[in-house]
């Protein structure tokens, strides 16, 4: 994190540890070493949602962004990019077809914007792209996705955006219409918008499935949770005792949301620059994440309200996951 950010930080910390239910912002999760261990829990066996994404872009999304064809791509918290790739791919060939067919698209040039907070990761993903294909014009940007997009007007158009991996699930009650609109404010009129959202126990989907996902065998995702103390105690100056608090995450069917907690296994008392020391007693847990799930009705709603029709929807078929297109009303 950079300096400057520090006092927005406290003030989050402060603010989220003096609440009834004490909590941490999810995007302090992703620090380099948060975002590695994200990575590995994309590979774990019980954590579907990447795999079926990667699915569904290959076949049909890929389709529709090859019909699209953009000249930008502009990816809402990014991180790896790795599934960009396929994204990239599509877009490049949607370009050569039009040129051959005689329109007025002389170039191939295509390019890419990452967003993340995660600045040193971003840098090193927008490296290894620019690598891969010397003529994609890469140009990561590092920043929360729910300011400013201004950025976007010196992109040329049409502007694919993307938000993928169920990012959106981090984004609980208002705060989803919120980002959505911000996304909408910064679209060009036939600019389009690709989001990947985990869907809602059903039919071909075990509420017992979904919690696996947050509670893997191997333990990766309790160290990517206990990873935000470390995170903290670093760029924060505060000082948890990462051996004191455990892994919890539950699906909760009324907010049909995943939680995912710390428990303080025994009293804490942790130093809070600024605010002194705060308590957390035994049992006592700090919420670190809340992953909403969907339904198409509930998406479709929300894309409403924020101006957006959707314009294509696919799903894997156990409905696992799904993918809207999204273009401005
Ligand atoms: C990146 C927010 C979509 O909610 O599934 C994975 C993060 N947390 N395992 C999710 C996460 C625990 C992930 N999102």
């Amino acid at each position: 994190m950079k300096a400057p950010a520090l006092t927005g930080m406290l003030e989050e910390i402060r603010w989220g540890l003096s609440r009834p239910q004490k909590q941490l912002p999810s995007k302090y999760f992703y620090d380099t070493r948060g975002s590695e261990l994200f990575e590995a829990i994309t590979e774990l066996p019980e954590y579907y949602p990447t795999r079926t994404e990667t699915s569904l872009l290959k076949t049909p999304v890929a389709g529709w962004v090859t019909e699209m064809a953009p000249a930008s791509l502009v990816e809402l918290g990014a991180g790896s990019a790795r599934k960009t790739r396929i994204l990239l791919a599509a877009m490049g060939h949607g370009k050569l077809q039009r040129t051959d067919q005689g329109t007025d698209h002389h170039t191939d040039q295509r390019t890419y914007a990452p967003v993340d907070v995660a600045g040193d990761f971003l840098r090193a993903t927008a490296e290894s792209l620019r690598v891969e294909d010397p003529s994609l014009d890469v140009r990561p940007q590092v920043r929360d996705i729910t300011w400013d997009l201004d950025f976007v007007d010196e992109l040329p158009a049409p502007v694919l955006f993307a938000l993928l991996g169920s990012t959106i699930g981090n984004f609980a009650g208002e705060a989803a219409g919120e980002l959505l609109s911000n996304v909408r404010s910064a679209m060009g009129e036939n600019d389009l918008f690709l989001v990947g959202a985990d869907l809602r126990p059903g039919a071909g989907k075990s509420i017992e499935r979904l919690e696996a996902a947050y509670n893997d065998a191997q333990g990766v995702t309790a160290d990517f949770n206990l990873n935000m103390l470390r995170a903290l105690n670093r760029d924060a100056g505060t000082d948890f005792d990462l051996t004191a608090f455990r892994h919890r995450a539950f699906y909760d069917e009324g907010e049909g949301r995943i939680e995912m907690h710390l428990v303080a296994e025994a009293d804490q008392e942790v130093q809070v620059p600024g605010a002194g020391v705060v308590k957390i007693g035994e049992g006592e847990s700090i919420r670190t994440e809340l992953s909403c799930k969907y339904d198409r009705s509930m998406l479709t709603g929300l894309f409403e309200a924020a101006s957006l029709d959707v314009v294509k929807w696919c799903t894997d078929e156990d409905g696992l996951y799904a993918m809207a297109l999204v273009s401005p009303m």
